[in-house]
Formats: structure tokens, C-alpha cells, sequence
């Protein structure tokens, strides 16, 4: 099965740099011949309709459960129709933690969001203290976060982050994420990515974990040429 690589930019790009590394990555494509699919979530203030000859897909890291309305600070559908967007990342840790979305907010997003046919990646994975007290309790925590998710929906693609391991350098071991994974599998039938501190040193490693469909890229992928060695990897 051909892996999947996704990069979210979180807080970091403008829409000129943005457009500058869609550029890049859609020479570099072309030129490695990588024909995989590659999905960028640029900040929403960099969102567009880019010109690409492979396939660069582009999602949201973020979007309200609504067409339009007063929810003020947020996008809706109406906004993200404008660049063809029907990708959307969701209950990504950052949001969970620091925006503080409730399971309850999230599982509604995501039943709102299937509704109208998005692609999305879900992103589940427990913090330190619970790591710590063993499988059993990472399972309680994962079986959590997918509460009010309907995990047979076609267009789902889940994110297993370690919490520890985000944006930390801190990156699981190849052990710790095939038996999670194969934890998650049992629950969830679906692709399933790896996300914390991938970067280029340790993208094979990490693609080479059976159950591990592709990766969830943050820090590692803001810069164009750093991507682009990570798409000669997984190629
Ligand atoms: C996890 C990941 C991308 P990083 O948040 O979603 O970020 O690679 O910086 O740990």
C-alpha cells in the first residue's frame, strides 16, 4: 500500500511562502516521479486554489460546523469552497489542549463535517501521565477520543499522536507505535498515520512500522526542502 504523508503547517506560512512551497514540492514531485498522494494543511489565511500538476491536496486545520454565520473568528463552508477545500483535520491535540475542544464539540464537528462529504483526518493520542501508567490506560484514552465518532465513514483517515512526542524531538519508538497501532487497528479499520517529531532521519523507520499507512508531518515540514527530502524517502 502506497503511504501517505500529510504536513500541517499549524501556525507558521503566509500566503506568499505558502504558494512559494506548493511550488516547490510540485517541481520536486514531478521530478522524483512520487505519485503518492500529499495532503498540506496551510494556516486558513493561506488557503487557495494552487495550480498543481500532482497530487497536492489541500485541507483545513481548522473549520466551524456551519455553512456561514456569526461565530466570529471562524471559517465555515462557505469559506472553504472558495479554494475547492473538502479536507479537514480534527481533534488535533493542539485543539484539544490549548483551544480546549471538548470530545463533545469534536464528535460534532466531525459528525457535521461527514455530513457534507469531507475528507478527514482525525487525530487521536494520549498525553505522558497516561502513557505512563500503561497499555491499558492508553486504550481507555484512545476508546475516549474516538467517543461520537462514526469510524465506518469511507473518507476517514486517523492520526495516532503522542502527545509527549509532538513538537517535543521526543519521537515514539518503533515498538510503542506498531502496538498502539495495532490497538487502534482493532477499533478502527482505517488508514492509520503516525504523527510526533517525524522528520527525515527517522521517516523510514517510522513508514516501515507495520500498520503505519503514512505520517502526520508538523515542525519537519515547514521547510520546503526538509519535505521534499522526507517525498525521496517515502517514494
Ligand atoms: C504533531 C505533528 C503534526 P510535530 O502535532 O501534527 O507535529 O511533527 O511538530 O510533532
Amino acid at each position: 500500500m502506497s503511504k501517505i504523508l500529510a504536513a500541517n503547517f499549524k501556525t507558521n506560512h503566509t500566503r506568499a511562502s505558502t504558494q512559494e512551497y506548493v511550488e516547490k514540492l510540485d517541481t520536486s514531485m514531478g521530478e522524483l516521479g512520487y505519485l503518492d498522494d500529499l495532503y498540506l494543511f496551510p494556516p486558513a489565511t493561506a488557503l487557495n486554489n494552487f495550480n498543481v500538476k500532482n497530487s497536492i491536496h489541500i485541507g483545513a486545520q481548522n473549520a466551524y460546523p456551519t455553512i456561514k454565520g456569526s461565530f466570529t473568528g471562524e471559517i465555515g463552508v462557505e469559506q472553504l469552497e472558495e479554494f475547492n477545500v473538502k479536507t479537514l483535520l480534527i481533534g488535533h491535540s493542539e485543539r484539544r489542549h490549548i483551544l480546549g475542544e471538548t470530545q463533545e464539540f469534536i464528535a460534532k464537528k466531525y459528525i457535521w463535517f461527514i455530513e457534507k462529504g469531507f475528507k478527514i483526518f482525525y487525530c487521536i493520542g494520549e498525553p505522558l501521565e497516561v502513557r505512563e501508567a500503561g497499555d491499558k490506560a492508553v486504550r481507555q484514552y484512545l476508546v475516549e477520543q474516538l467517543e461520537g465518532i462514526d469510524t465506518s465513514y469511507e473518507n476517514l483517515i486517523l492520526a495516532y499522536e503522542p502527545v509527549w512526542a509532538i513538537g517535543t524531538g521526543k519521537t515514539a519508538t518503533a515498538e510503542l507505535i506498531e502496538r498502539t497501532h495495532s490497538m487502534i487497528k482493532e477499533m478502527v479499520d482505517k488508514p492509520l498515520l503516525y504523527g510526533g517529531s517525524v522528520k527525515p532521519q527517522n521517516l523510514a523507520e517510522i513508514l516501515a512500522v507495520p500498520g503505519c499507512d503514512g505520517a502526520l508531518i508538523g515542525t519537519a515540514s515547514w521547510d520546503a526542502e526538509s519535505m521534499i527530502s522526507m517525498l525521496e524517502i517515502a517514494k
